[in-house]
Formats: C-alpha cells, structure tokens, sequence
C-alpha cells in the first residue's frame, strides 16, 4: 500500500432542495466524519471537503411550485444542511456551494478547458419541447404514466411509484409539468463526453487496479463497463445552472453531473486558493469520495474520465459507497415524507445527538441495504450505550470519588486478571486500525465496544464495592485498572461519539491529541467559525488542549497507565441517558401517521383503472351527452340488476334501461336529474328498447354512482 503524505476527503454535495435526513447520513457523512476523525487522531494531514449540490432540474421545480426563484430554495436549504450537519457534529473544513462565484468561473473553465481541446463530441438530437413555455424540457419537467406499473405522475427519467429508470419516449402520454400541455420534439444541440473513449482505460484503472473497492461498488463498475459506455451529454438546455461558455449556447448551462463533482474542486480553491492545487494535483495525496450506491457512475466513471480528460488531476484512491438505510422496513422516500429528518431529530433529542451517530454506525448499510427502526435505536442506546459503556464509566468514576477523592489510585496490588484484562485492549487497537483503514466502520465500532463490555466485565468480576470493606489496597487497584479502561474508551470512541468523547475527558480531566484540521478562526468548535472560507492554508488544532496535564493520543490506546496515579478526576456525570417508551411511540406514532397516507394514496393509485387508449377530438364530439331528469321509474321484473326509466331529454320523453338496481331503488331514482349519452344507438334489452346511457363513475371499491350536475339545470343542456 502506498504511503500518502495527505488525505482528500470529501462527501457527496446533498441538494440543496431538502433537509438531510438519515439515509443521507448513514450512507455518507456518518461513516466519512469517523474516518476524517480518526486519521486526525493519527497525526495525518486531511481536507474534508463538501457543500451544497445547487443546481439540477429538482431545484428549478420545487421553486417554480413555491412560486420563488431557484436561489430562495438553495438559499434556505444550504442553511439548513449546514446547520444540522454542524448540529451532529460534522465539521467539514469547507461547506460551500455550486452556486458561488469561484464554482462558476471554475465550472465554465473546466468545460472550456476541455471544449478547447476538441475532448468533446457535439450532436443534434431531438428532445421535448414545451411550446406553451417556449422552452426544452428536462427529462424530470415531462411526466406521464409509468410503462412498467402504471401508476401517474412518474417522470420523465423516473418512476418514483417503482423506481424504474426511464426515458422520456416511455412515458405513456407525456405532458409537459410547467403547462401541462403536450409536448412536441425540436432539434437541439449538446456536447457529450465520449466516454466510450475512455473505456479501455477505465477497465484497466478499476478492474485491474482496483480489485480492493468494495464488493458493491466494484461490481457496479463492472457492469457499467461490461456493458459498453456511450457517450454523455454535459450540458442541457436550462436557465439554473452554469451557462455553456461557448459562443451559440444560449439558453444551455451545464449539466448537474457534471458541474457538481468539480465543486470538490471549487470549494477547496475558495477554501486555499493558494494551495489547493496539492490537494488535486499531487500523486501524494490519497483522495477518497464518500457516496451513496446511487452516485457510483458518476464518482467511478464519469467524473474520473472528466479528470481524466482535463489532465494532471488525481483520481480517487476510493470510493466507498454505502447501500442505503431503509426506515422501519420501508424505503425512505423525501417526497412521501418516510424519513427522519437530522434537524428533527437535533430538536427532538437535544444532547443525544451520539445516540444517533452511533446507530448509524452500528447499522451502516456497508454491504447491504440495512434498516433503521425506532425500537432498536431505543435498544442500542438502552442497552448498549447506558448499560454497557455508560454505566462502566459511571461506576469507575463514582467509586473513585467515594474511596479515593477522585484520584486516581495507586496499582497497589495487582493480580492476574489486571494484566489479562488490560492485554485485550492492545489487539483491539490493532484491528480498530485495520477496520477503520478499510472502511469497515461497523467493525471498527463493534470492537470499540468491545472494550467498554471488557471494562464491565472486569467491574462485574472484580467487585471493588465488596472488596473495598476489607481491603482498600486491592481496591486502588481494581479502581486505577478500570479508570485506564475509561481512558482508552476516551480515545477509542472519539471518532464515533465525539460529543460523548468530550463528556468523558471532562470526566477524566484529560485532553486529546485530535490532530488538526483546515478550518478559519480560532481553535475549538464554535458553531459559529465552522465552514468559513480559510484565509489561507491555516491550519488549526480540532480541539483545544489548554488547561490539561494529560492528553491522550490514539497511540496511548491499550497502554499501561495513560493516567498516572494521583491524576485528579473531575465530577462523575452520566455519559448517556435511558430513552423511555414514550419518546418513542411518539416517533413511531408520527411514521404511523405517514404510512396510513402513502397506503392510502398507493390503494388509489392502484385501485384507479388505467386509462384507455387515446381517442381523437372528433371521436369525442361524436357523442351527445346531456342533462335529463328521471320521471318514471320501475324495476324489470325477474332481474336484479335493471330499472326501466322513462326520462325527459329536452328532446323527448324516452325510455332507458339501465343495470343501477344494485345500487338505487327505483325511489331513488325518481325526479332526478341526471347526465346521459343521448345518442348512443338503441338496443333491446329484455324485449325493452332502450334509448341512450345514464353515466355513471364506478369508484375505487365498484359501487357505481350516477352523476349529476351540481345545480339543477334545464334538461337537455349539452355537455362536452
Ligand atoms: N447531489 C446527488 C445526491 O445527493 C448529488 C451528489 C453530488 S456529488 C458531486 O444523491
Ligand atoms: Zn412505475
């Protein structure tokens, strides 16, 4: 393995067109802000780079829906995310967006860049345009019903009913979403990546050169490639976004894909614009995008064929993707509300945001898609965080005040199971590193675990509460062995449950060795001078280690006496606290709530019939429909089914027979107005001539009801 000098780190760009929520979470930040935290902790010299994703079809609707412009949305959403994100601890040195000004001139240099060299291939085709509008339409601005189940509204890159990928041409009667009219096909131009070109080179990078990539991600790599690359259109025919900086593309910016990846770029120029260049450009630096499953095509094979292109970019080191976090057993869906939101959450459990980093650890859908439940989030903090590691600390600290004034005592009389309690924590450390330089995040928890469940173990054998009646001696020693325990605890969790990790410190009057990181102002973790532009390549100490004697270091991680005797502890104070039922039956409740509408809406959508094949104007206008009242009505003997009617069109007195007995009596029936086919040819049904059709909509459950006009009007009246 290669020795990098530093480490790149960035995170998918979320859209700014919504709140984080904890798929985004899991799958991303979680495992990226541990990984970030640990390297710290080992002395090396990392960039942890993200923003907000402020381009894209999606923003453009979403205001046009709110009847506010792009910018309002991203605006309020870019906040959001960087609050909440700062709010769980995450702490990127830079947390800027594709809407700044440096993206923009770094975007549109890159593609000329590349459009100056000819690495682009300009083509014609036909695509949707919206003549009402006067504008092209995105493939998400068309919706039709979906080919594959039916179901309405599914866009025209989309189905969100069944997740089928679509194209535009699939849809069964498109409709443009900004006039709901139909749209007509018009000649238009692009530039495309030819990412056939590259394709020989990508197999070589990643299929021969990087066999260690995670199963999934590696495997998606493969199947893109197996399958033959095509070239990809970089610019779309849009207002939002960075405009094509080429002569003759008006109306045309750039398309999301391929400026967003380049705002890694951009925002670690704003961030050093005097060094960024070694952060990119430097064989020495080891770059590694943390993503969902669903961005691997564009971090493993287009935005590297784009580097690729531009020349004397590196490229990723890796790429550890995550499968994604389902909620209590469903898919999390933003549009239908099946999510937990991080700033809810930050609000509903203040001083537990720990709890939250570290189920999502503990679940990390790594190698397959996992499930988060409220149940077992309540589990795991209940019986896991509290019983095992909270209540360890809380009985080594508790214990050393009453026996010892909160001093760490003397190892005055050792026994064996010390040492082979102690000898544990060493191989821990060991494949702590190993898990956590493999992106084995999971793992790497389980066994920082590991050590707090050794800890109450030895608590639990060793019994210092009976020992201490007879002997204070073997006491100071079970006391100083458990408060070393506390200590490599201090160390172990410091980049799952920072927060926790900081309540332990106080707890042990102990400093950190965190390692630095780039962002402006002064040390600490003030909310307020996280993620401002550097002036300069500053760099700065994550935490601030004045006022301590001892400072720990992930190096000191199953060592014998990290605190010396006599060390002074502060107050005992509890790491963690139950979570009772009814906090959650209230988050289960509001899921609750949710599931009984998408139920509901899926049964509508599902019970709806699906529409008929199309007929013209002229077929429609073939049919008389008018408003008739009911004068006569009467069962026909010997059926069930059928009401022989006697009604007054406005054109005549005449005589339907229609099967509505099943839903109304002939009582029912009587003086009300109605609407019917008036021209439909005559048929003899029973010996009866029948003379038209009342209509009738048959509902989702097939009770058939018929229709009538809201207000009594003059029978005969046309409708159409
Ligand atoms: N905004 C997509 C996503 O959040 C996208 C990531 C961009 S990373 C350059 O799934
Ligand atoms: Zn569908």
């Amino acid at each position: 393995m290669k020795n990098f000098e530093r480490t790149l780190v960035t995170c998918a760009l979320p859209y700014a067109n919504g709140p984080v929520h904890i798929g985004h979470l899991a799958g991303v930040y979680v495992p990226a802000d541990i990984y970030v935290r640990y390297l710290r902790m080992r002395g090396k010299d990392v960039l942890y780079v993200c923003g907000s994703d402020e381009h894209g079809v999606p923003i453009t609707i979403k205001a046009k829906k709110e009847g506010c412009t792009p910018q309002d949305i991203v605006d309020r959403y870019h906040k959001i995310i960087k609050d909440s994100f700062s709010g769980l601890g995450i702490n990127f040195d830079i947390y800027s967006r594709t809407s700044s000004d440096t993206h923009a001139k770094n975007a549109s240099e890159f593609f000329r860049k590349l459009y100056d060299e000819g690495k682009f291939v300009e083509k014609e085709s036909e695509q949707y345009f919206d003549v009402e509008a006067n504008t092209f339409l995105a493939d998400r601005y068309i919706v039709g019903t979906c080919p594959k189940c039916g179901a309405q509204g599914a866009y025209g890159d989309q189905c969100e009913k069944c997740g089928s990928t679509l194209s535009p041409d699939e849809l069964i009667d498109p409709k443009s979403a900004l006039s709901g009219s139909k749209p007509v096909k018009k000649k238009t131009k692009h530039w495309y990546l030819p990412l056939d070109k590259y394709e020989p080179w990508l197999k070589e990078w990643i299929l021969d050169g990087h066999k260690e990539w995670r199963t999934n991600v590696y495997g998606q790599c493969k199947s893109w490639l197996d399958g033959g690359l095509q070239p990809r259109a970089v610019s779309r025919d849009l207002e939002w976004g960075v405009p094509v900086p080429v002569e003759g593309a008006e109306g045309k910016v750039l398309y999301v894909w391929f400026d967003a990846p380049i705002g890694y770029i951009s925002n670690t120029m704003e961030l050093l614009p005097d060094s960024w260049e070694k952060w990119w450009k430097s064989d020495d630096t080891k770059l590694v995008h943390f993503i969902g499953k669903d961005n691997i095509v564009f971090h493993c094979i287009v935005f590297p064929s784009m580097l690729k292109a531009y020349g004397d970019y590196i490229l990723p080191d890796n790429v550890p993707a995550n499968e994604f976090l389902n909620l209590e057993g469903d898919k999390i869906s933003t549009s239908r509300g099946w999510a937990v939101w991080l700033q809810d959450y930050l609000k509903d459990f203040p001083g537990q945001e720990d709890v939250l980093r570290y189920v999502l650890c503990a679940n990390a859908p790594e190698t397959k898609d996992n499930d988060f439940s409220w149940k077992d989030f309540q589990a795991r903090n209940n019986s896991e965080l509290v019983a095992i590691f909270g209540n360890f600390v809380n009985r080594a600290a508790v214990l050393t005040h009453k026996y010892f004034d909160g001093k760490v005592p003397a190892d005055a009389r050792p026994e064996r199971i010390d040492e082979e309690t102690l000898a544990q924590i060493l191989p821990i450390k060991a494949s702590m590193e190993h898990f956590l330089e493999n992106y084995k995040f999971r793992e790497a928890l389980k066994e920082a675990m590991n050590i707090a469940r050794i800890g109450n173990k030895y608590l639990t054998d060793t019994e210092p509460w009976k020992v201490a009646k007879t002997d204070m001696e073997r006491t100071a020693s079970i006391l100083n062995v458990s408060l070393q325990i506390c200590a490599d605890l201090a160390i172990a969790f410091e980049p799952f449950l920072p927060f926790s990790a900081e309540k332990l410190r106080k707890i042990l009057n102990v400093g950190i060795c965190a390692g630095k990181d780039y962002r402006a102002g002064e040390n600490g973790v003030s909310s307020d001078n996280l993620y401002k532009a550097g002036d300069g390549a500053a760099l700065h100490t994550c935490i601030s280690n004045e006022g301590y004697e001892t400072v720990l270091s992930w190096e000191d991680l199953g060592k014998k006496s990290i605190l010396p005797e006599g060390h002074r502890l502060s107050a005992a104070e509890l790491l963690f606290s139950k979570i009772e039922d009814d906090v959650i039956d209230a988050q289960i409740s509001r899921l609750e709530e949710i599931r009984r509408k998408m139920e509901a809406s899926a049964a509508s959508v599902a019970a709806a019939a699906p529409q008929k094949a199309e007929c013209s104007f002229e077929d429609f206008e073939k049919m008389d429909i008018r408003t008739a009242t009911v004068k006569e009505a009467e069962r026909v003997p010997k059926t069930d089914k059928l009401l022989k009617l006697t009604i007054d069109t406005g054109l005549d007195i005449r005589t339907i027979v229609s099967g509505i007995a099943e839903y109304y009596s002939p009582e029912d029936m009587l003086g009300k107005q109605i609407c019917i086919l008036a021209n439909l040819a005559p048929r003899k049904i029973r010996g009866i001539e029948s003379k038209g059709m009342i209509l009738m909509a048959r509902q989702q459950d097939g009770k058939m009801r018929f229709i009538t006009p809201q207000e009594v009007l003059s029978n005969g009246s046309e409708i159409g």
